[in-house]
């Protein structure tokens, strides 16, 4: 447990209107975004500025408190929040959302691991400059969260994801020392890739505290279409047409299957495709351009007048405002608050070669329906990127208590199959507590070693976030 001493510590560094003990402040800070699990912590900490970090960490390090750093607790594999022991301190980075810089030479921007994804964008956008990660909890998602995590979200196929927007960080070692990497560098070869290892590492290597991001010429256009299409396999030939007219233009490539869509209506009557007939699935699809908004629509229409010619697509709108394009974006964003209102589900965040989306589908729609006849496939997500939400909802006739009973066993289905085809169990959420133990399945005895090696070498004292992915 941790003592008086170490939280009146933790008071004289933070102040104590940043120490947080009482349950109900702590409330917010110990369940997970889905409500599937409520931990326990001794204090929630927040922290004002990286040298408070440090001395925090320092304090934990002597004290042998472990430490959950959160930013805004949108994860979705359990990773941001404590387990129930109750003896560790969560570490909100919220406080911490200062832009310190932006270069319009060098095109990055520096910022603090608190700063909500959305300002970040709208910074950004100010200096006349993109930061394309786009997800749809970018309203309280942070940077920091979004790094330590790796997230993906909708402009991957273009900007590539978190580990490829990022080209500096800083951190707080576990042992509360400031590493100070925060170079604006597109080319650095000395040595270890240090800062791609706490990328991705959800908290248990150590704090990021700013990260130096990467920004991008604003397109002058970005115009969106949604087609209706009958099968995942026309989905894939779809993305083969699109990527040989527009190249890196095409900038968004989203499935959705014709039950995820009508989740949305059902949950979100105001959103609607507005095709007159249902489709089995429908693609989002998004293309930036720098030359003109007449240039980007003529690729557009090109693309789908070639689907709709090849019966590759049976229908097509081209959003012919910003308003309608939003509209149809927020279809695509709203997917998993529907399927949340529609009751408790079974999440997976798988890829598979591209070449594989519609047997990976076809093959696994059956496994499942054989040994949970009548459950309801969420199929959607970043087919571009080859990483499906391929996420399952209770038959209509089980309650969704039993249902969730079965979480092993459709996992077993899921993941066994996404590793047939040479895919991984989590292209974009990570393993956090939900998949720690299933990642033991798949990956070798090499490979499982070789980052146990890393956390010992990094966190000696299994402090940080621990029982997170390993
Ligand atoms: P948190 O949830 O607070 O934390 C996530 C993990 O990062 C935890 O392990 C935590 O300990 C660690 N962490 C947080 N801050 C730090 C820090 N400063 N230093 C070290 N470790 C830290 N993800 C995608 O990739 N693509 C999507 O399209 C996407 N869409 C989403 C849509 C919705 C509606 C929701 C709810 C989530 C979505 N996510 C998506 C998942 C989630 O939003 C992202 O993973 C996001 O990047 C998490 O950011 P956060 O600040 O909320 O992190
Ligand atoms: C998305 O792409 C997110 O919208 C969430 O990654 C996926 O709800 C989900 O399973
Ligand atoms: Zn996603």
């Amino acid at each position: 447990m941790t003592s008086p001493e170490f939280l009146h510590a933790c008071c004289e560094v933070l102040g104590p209107m940043h120490v947080l003990t009482a349950p109900e402040d702590m409330a917010p800070y110990l369940t997970d975004w889905r409500g599937r699990f409520t931990g326990n912590a001794a204090a929630v900490l927040r922290p004002a500025d990286t040298l408070q970090v440090a001395a925090i960490v320092a304090l934990c390090a002597e004290a042998k408190v472990p430490l959950v750093p959160q930013g805004g607790n949108t994860g979705l594999v359990l990773g941001s929040v404590p387990d129930g022991a109750g003896n560790a301190v969560v570490l909100s980075l919220k406080r911490m959302n200062r832009i310190r810089a932006i270069d319009l030479v060098n095109n990055t921007i520096t910022v603090e691991a608190g700063s909500i994804l959305e300002e970040v964008q709208n910074a950004a956008s100010k200096a006349d400059r993109l930061f394309p990660l786009s997800l749809a909890a970018e309203g309280s998602c942070t940077i920091g969260g979004n790094l330590a995590t790796n997230a993906g979200g909708t402009a991957v196929l273009r900007y590539g994801s978190m580990r490829d927007l990022c080209l500096g960080l800083e951190v707080v070692t576990a042992d509360g020392k400031v590493w100070d990497g925060l170079r604006g560098l597109r080319k650095d070869n000395t040595g270890y890739d240090l800062r791609n290892l706490f990328i991705g590492a959800e908290g248990t290597l150590g704090i990021i505290t700013a990260a130096v991001l990467k920004l991008f010429p604003q397109p002058r256009a970005q115009v969106t279409a949604l087609v209706g299409l009958n099968t995942p396999e026309d989905a894939q030939r779809l993305l083969a047409m699109a990527q040989a007219t527009c190249a890196s233009g095409l900038t968004g490539f989203e499935l959705m299957s014709a039950f995820s869509v009508a989740l949305v209506a059902r949950h979100f009557p105001q959103m609607r495709t507005g095709f007159q007939d249902a489709h089995a699935q429908y693609v989002l699809l998004e293309i930036s351009d720098s030359e003109s908004e007449a240039h980007a629509t003529a690729m557009l229409e090109a693309v789908v007048e070639e689907a709709m010619e090849g019966a590759v697509v049976c229908d097509a709108v081209v959003a012919s405002s910003i308003a309608q394009s939003r509209a149809l974006w927020s279809l695509r964003e709203h997917i998993t608050l529907a399927q949340a209102a529609e009751g408790k589900h079974v999440k997976h965040d798988v890829s598979v070669p591209i070449s594989s989306i519609a047997e990976f589908i076809g093959q696994t729609d059956t496994l499942l329906q054989r040994a949970f006849p009548g459950c309801r496939m969420v199929t959607f997500g970043h087919l571009g990127d080859g990483n499906l939400h391929y996420n399952v909802s209770a038959p209509e006739t089980m309650a969704d208590e039993t249902f969730i009973l079965h979480q092993e066993a459709i996992n077993r289905i899921v993941h066994d199959s996404a590793v047939r085809f040479g895919g991984s169990i989590s292209a974009e959420h990570g393993l956090g507590m939900l998949k720690r133990d299933e990642i033991r399945r798949y990956k070798s005895d090499v490979e499982l070693g070789l980052m146990m090696a890393i956390k010992k070498a990094l966190d000696p004292h299994q402090l940080m976030n621990p029982g997170k992915v390993l």
